[in-house]
């Protein structure tokens, strides 16, 4: 059976992070991913980051999986003749250059409909229409815009930016939702049509249940955070909460055994109320079952610190495992802080293809993620990124039917 996107293509103008991002998602689903690159020069990212001299960064390869590169210079006359080729042979183009890059270029959304009027045209903007819509926007500007990083830290401590990169790898997956709900679309109206992420949506999208923090404000303090245990007065605007958990089950990172040394052994502990009572079996605090200060989620939580505090004191007796051990089969969820290098090296997410080794011809095997979304009938492998121009004469004798002749041409004038 073929893959599920097997017969789309995507005309692929994106660079750096977010735009590829979604296009490496729609090849995992078998689309055939086709990204234009600037003749010697191609996506900034092969270069950044280079962890190996020459040889395409680790930044590029793990976002451009699936793909076909081809060359192409779309500002040169015998360029854009070859674009406007390929806009006709292709079912989705996207893009995320700055702002009214793709106009200068002379692609436009109205001389794209034009061109091939089942075109889905989709594209990244750091912000939607508005007073900033001319911006340029990289990943940490997103958070910041978002309401992220004014709700991440700790009370008191600047604003932080995290290390998923929400703004960027975020933005791609609504984006290439917002493809696929297109491509469903037009198989009823035979029309393409727009699809525009701006990347403060997606954050924000992301984060909305700040956004309910701050309307529960006007109705009084938030009981749930920390600081209303510790009699820290609500400014006007959702606060940082550190580690607290952002629902209604209150949760804090905790120490784990070897802590002084190792800077990942801790623990998410989560106090959750249906398990209340084993939680207080656990930690050796069997009378806090019944006692009037602890024995309901509402007496606990202006005592959270008290609470969390002697979860501590047995969970440094423990490894974050142990911790994982002793709550899983008392239905008390906890999770590790997991390492880098313990997920690099965790071979159960090998098993299940989140983790994968490739091969690549210039910088030997690599590991990489694999598609985090598994379709039962079509399943995805990882191919390794394509070299800079690889499949040009592929693209152009394959997909256009250009003659060996014209390619040669094309390449005398410094077209592809
Ligand atoms: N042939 C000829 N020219 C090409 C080309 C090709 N194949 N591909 C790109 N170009 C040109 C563009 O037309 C543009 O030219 P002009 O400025 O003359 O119009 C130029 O290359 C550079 O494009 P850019 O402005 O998009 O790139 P930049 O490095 O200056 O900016 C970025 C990068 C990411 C800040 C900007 O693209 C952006 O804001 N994108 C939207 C938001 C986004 O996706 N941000 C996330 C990036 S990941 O952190």
């Amino acid at each position: 059976m073929g893959k599920a996107l097997e017969g789309v293509k995507i005309l692929d103008m994106t660079h750096v992070q977010s735009g590829p991002t979604c296009t490496q998602l729609l090849a995992w689903f078998g689309a055939d991913v086709i990204k234009v690159e600037r003749p010697g020069v191609g996506d900034a990212t092969r270069g950044q980051l280079r962890d190996i001299p020459d040889v395409d960064s680790l930044y590029f390869t793990m976002l451009n999986h699936n793909k076909r590169s081809v060359t192409l210079n779309t500002k040169e006359e015998k360029g854009k003749e070859i674009f406007v080729r390929l806009i006709k042979e292709c079912d989705v183009m996207v893009e995320n250059f700055a702002p009214g890059a793709l106009d200068r270029m002379g692609f436009g959304w109205e001389r794209i409909q034009e061109l091939n009027p089942r075109m889905i045209f989709a594209s990244v903007k750091g912000f939607g229409p508005g007073p900033y819509a001319e911006c340029k926007v990289y990943e940490n500007v997103a958070q910041c815009a978002g309401g992220s990083a004014s709700t991440t830290g700790h009370l008191g401590g600047v604003p932080l930016v995290t290390g998923a990169q929400i703004g960027d790898s975020g933005t791609g997956l609504h984006l290439a939702l917002g493809i696929v709900t297109a491509l469903f679309h037009r198989t009823v109206s035979g029309k393409g049509q727009r699809v525009e992420c701006a990347m403060q949506d997606s954050v924000l999208n992301l984060c909305r249940v700040k956004l309910r923090d701050q309307q529960r404000l006007q109705h009084g303090p938030l009981e749930e955070y920390s600081q209303f245990g510790e009699g820290v007065p609500f400014g006007d605007a959702t606060p940082r909460a550190g580690n607290d958990s952002g629902g209604g089950q209150p949760g804090r990172i905790l120490k784990c055994k070897g802590w002084e040394t190792d800077p990942d052994a801790y623990t998410y502990f989560i106090t959750q109320a249906a398990v209340w009572k084993n939680i207080c079996d656990v930690i050796g605090k069997p009378e806090w079952k019944e006692d009037p200060d602890f024995a309901k989620p509402a007496d606990r939580l202006p005592r959270l610190n008290q609470v969390f505090g002697a979860i501590e004191d047995w969970t440094m007796t423990k490894t974050k495992f142990e911790v994982m051990a002793i709550c899983n089969p008392l239905n008390i969820p906890v999770g590790p802080i997991l390492s880098m290098k313990e997920i690099a090296e965790d071979e159960s997410l090998r098993t299940t293809g989140t983790v994968v080794d490739v091969a690549h011809p210039e910088r030997g095997n690599y590991l990489t993620v694999g598609n985090p979304i598994k379709l039962s009938d079509s399943p995805s492998d990882v191919v390794r990124s394509p070299l800079l121009g690889e499949h040009t004469d592929e693209i152009l004798k394959g997909v256009l039917g250009m003659t060996d002749e014209e390619v040669a041409q094309a390449k005398e004038v410094g077209a592809v």
